[in-house]
């Protein structure tokens, strides 16, 4: 404990501390001017997309089990975490042996940098605030490193490194600490003014607020009666766009102006089609509820959601660009980077394939795509829901790998049939007698035909399906069990309407979706 404390006291903790007040510097300037710039583009959050560009699958999925729809919050705090640390290393190496910590920066910035430019939709000149914040911050640990030299009361501290300050007059600890403290503070409000700036400077959310979606040609169909769950607390058949799970690789969400926004369609077509946002608006829209699910949600976990969506079909635009012989998938890019591959056939087909522009009534949220992104019904997120969609290559699964097949995932992926139970949650303790059981169950373009229910090893019966809307969308279900005291375990189970069901055969998400019954226990009282 007394080491403890005369090492915190000593020359290496001030260091470090001198260390990761450098690291401060060189993001919130970087923040700062960076305002100025694409936000893809500062450091933060171009290493941590650079660090989401090598998850492995494994990595992908468990960041999911564990932290949900929170995976980004987990990837700022381990990498805030990593970077204090490195920065505790850079301050003490730097007080010892300054050119080590010279060389220490530069690396950094060095490695910043490349990770900027290597971002998708970003020019070298956006390495400017990154290279302002580095040697700023270069600069701050000299200051800082001057201030730590001049206080020669250490003993056991190197002859060379007390040389150091030796020819300027003495400091004290208040002085390095008064520094360090306004270096903090300055930090701070530049971090703080960069984000005001850059919000500031971005109307890309009020242009969007002001957008007025025009009508579809072929509305929705009307949803029909009782597609609700008869169980009280069964998510709500139409998700809330606020409520609608997000999953991406982008950091910072791509702000695109939809007066600027493109689609290209190229690869193999006898025609190159560039389409533009007002093609859109002037275009036949159709309407359409589809379920979304992305392929790494757990058996019984919430990563789906069902929205009613506006957009033009794919197929017309497929229609005008008109693919060759031989081409049999669709790459579509994010202007992010991300890639999907879709089988072509099924952006021709009669499931309605669209380039949304609209959700729930709404031009797409920021955060889901806007101006433009594909719904594919039937496919799972990861090859086909591409957002801030602005290319089309139509290719063949032969020629082009997207994505996440580059990282270990499946080149296609249709939506496996799968039964949730929403009440009574897992762990619940409920009251003896009639209790509500209920769910959603879906399995895009095959339909739910029946939902069954298993009471502890007891014998499958057929719960009662809601309406269904359509077989592109997930359909509700519920079941009223005679709870008797004790602990039980309630299973449940789809069929398609191929008549096939659903597969107890556990599968993890990786590599093209999870399987399995999901299995709730609760106790009776
Ligand atoms: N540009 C871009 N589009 C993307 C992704 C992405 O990482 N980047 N993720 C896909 C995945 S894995 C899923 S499940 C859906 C999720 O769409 P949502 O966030 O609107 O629910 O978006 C898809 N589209
Ligand atoms: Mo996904």
């Amino acid at each position: 404990m007394k080491k403890l404390t005369n090492w915190l006291k000593g020359p290496t903790a001030l260091a470090a501390l001198a260390g990761v007040a450098a690291a401060a510097v060189v993001l919130s300037v970087a923040e700062l001017i960076g305002a100025f710039f694409t936000a893809r583009a500062t450091p933060i959050i171009a290493l941590g997309s650079t660090f989401i560009d090598f998850t492995p699958p494994w990595l992908k999925d468990f960041a999911i089990a564990t932290f949900g729809t929170n995976d980004k919050a987990a990837l700022f705090a381990g990498m805030g975490l990593t970077i204090f640390l490195l920065a505790c290393v850079l301050g003490a190496v730097a007080y010892r042996k300054w050119a080590l910590g010279v060389a220490g920066v530069l690396l950094m910035g060095a490695v910043i940098v490349a990770s900027v430019v290597t971002r998708a939709s970003v020019e070298p000149l956006d390495a400017i605030p990154s290279l302002i914040g580095t040697a700023a911050g270069l600069v701050v640990l000299r200051l800082l490193m001057t201030r730590l030299w001049r206080m020669r009361q250490w003993p056991g501290v190197a002859a060379d490194v007390a040389a150091k300050g030796a020819e300027r007059p003495a400091t004290t600890r208040r002085a390095f600490f008064a520094a360090t403290g306004i270096t903090a503070a300055a930090a701070a409000i530049a971090a703080t003014g960069g984000r005001l700036l850059s919000a500031a400077r971005s109307n890309v959310a009020q242009a969007r607020e002001s957008l007025q979606l025009p009508s579809p040609a072929k509305a929705a169909p009307a949803i029909p009666a009782g597609v609700q769950s008869a169980a009280p607390g069964v998510t709500p058949w139409v998700t809330p766009n606020n409520e609608f799970y997000r999953i991406d690789t982008a950091l910072s969400v791509p702000e695109i102006n939809a007066q600027d926004w493109e689609l290209r369609v190229h690869g193999l077509v006898e025609q190159e089609v560039t389409l533009t946002f007002q093609d859109l608006l002037d275009a036949e829209l159709i309407e359409s509820h589809v379920t979304l699910t992305c392929v790494s949600n757990p058996v019984g976990g919430n990563l789906a959601g069902n929205a009613k969506w506006l957009g033009f079909p794919l197929r017309e635009v497929l229609k005008m660009a008109r693919p060759t012989e031989g081409a049999d998938m669709v790459l579509s890019t994010s202007e992010d980077g991300f890639s999907a591959s879709t089988p072509l056939e099924v952006l021709q087909d009669d499931r309605d394939a669209m380039l949304a522009i609209g959700m729930n009534g709404e031009p797409l949220p920021l955060e889901h795509g806007y101006p433009v992104r594909m719904v594919v019904p039937g496919l799972y997120g990861f090859v086909s829901a591409t957002k801030w969609v602005v290319d089309l290559e139509v290719t063949r699964f032969a020629d082009s790998k997207a994505y996440w097949t580059d990282r270990g995932w499946s080149e296609r992926g249709p939506i496996k049939t799968m039964a949730r139970v929403e009440v009574p949650k897992s762990f619940a303790q409920v009251a003896a007698g009639k209790v509500a059981i209920g769910g959603t169950a879906w399995a895009q373009t095959r339909g739910i035909t029946k939902v069954e229910v298993q009471i502890d090893n007891g014998p499958w019966t057929e719960a009662v399906l809601s309406t269904e809307a359509s077989v592109v969308t997930w359909r509700q279900w519920s079941f009223e069990w005679d709870a008797t005291p004790g602990p039980h375990y309630i299973k449940a189970r789809a069929t398609d309407g191929t008549g096939e069901v659903q597969t107890d055969k556990r599968a993890d998400p990786v590599p093209d979706g999870a399987s399995g019954w999901q299995s709730v226990m609760v106790t009776v009282q």
